[in-house]
């Protein structure tokens, strides 16, 4: 028999749900915490991890969002261009409390407020990707095309140009 899911987790599988989408969420034995955590977990390319990332606008503190493959990192000034000016990257405190969810477990829908969504083109590239669903166990599958009527964000070119791979 499969554990009920947690009440975080439980929270995205309705928030997929509402939006019509039949993903499920999946608690795993093991941490998918980071993005290497979660590639190990699931046994996938850690490119097909989806990080959700949160940054602060320095003048208003809105909080927006990236989502950008696990292969890459977020160039702030492209995403600044594309969104909505200076960016600070969000503190763990501000993160939490915008989504309602731990950095970890941010997951790319179901916040507890509507959030500017920005998804880099480089997840399209992928057949199936997987992104956080609540909590630094759970995720779920998906065609990453899915990640725009799921989000209602935008797509752009966000990838950091930079050579070194990321180290989470
Ligand atoms: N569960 C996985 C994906 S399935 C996940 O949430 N990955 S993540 O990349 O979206 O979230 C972890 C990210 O949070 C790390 O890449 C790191 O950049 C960021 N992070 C970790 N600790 C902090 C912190 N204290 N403040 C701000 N950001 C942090």
């Amino acid at each position: 028999m499969t554990k009920p899911l947690s009440r975080s987790a439980r929270r995205i599988q309705q928030a997929i749900e509402n939006r019509g989408f039949d993903f499920i969420v999946k608690e795993l034995p093991q941490s998918t915490r980071t993005a290497n955590d979660a590639a190990r977990t699931i046994g996938c390319d850690v490119g097909q991890i989806v990080k959700s990332l949160i940054f602060r606008v320095e003048d208003t503190d809105e909080a927006i969002l990236a989502l950008v493959s696990g292969n890459h990192r977020v160039d702030t000034s492209k995403l600044a261009a594309v969104g909505a000016g200076k960016l600070a990257r969000a503190d763990a405190d501000f993160a939490r409390r915008s989504t309602g969810f731990a950095i970890g477990g941010i997951p790319p829908c179901g916040h507890d407020q509507a959030i500017r969504t920005f998804i880099d083109e480089s997840l399209l590239e992928y057949d199936r990707v997987w992104a956080a669903a609540g909590t630094p166990n759970a995720v779920f599958e998906l065609d990453p095309s899915a990640l725009l009527p799921l989000t209602s964000g935008v797509i752009c070119d966000l990838r950091s140009d930079e050579d070194h791979p990321p180290t989470d």
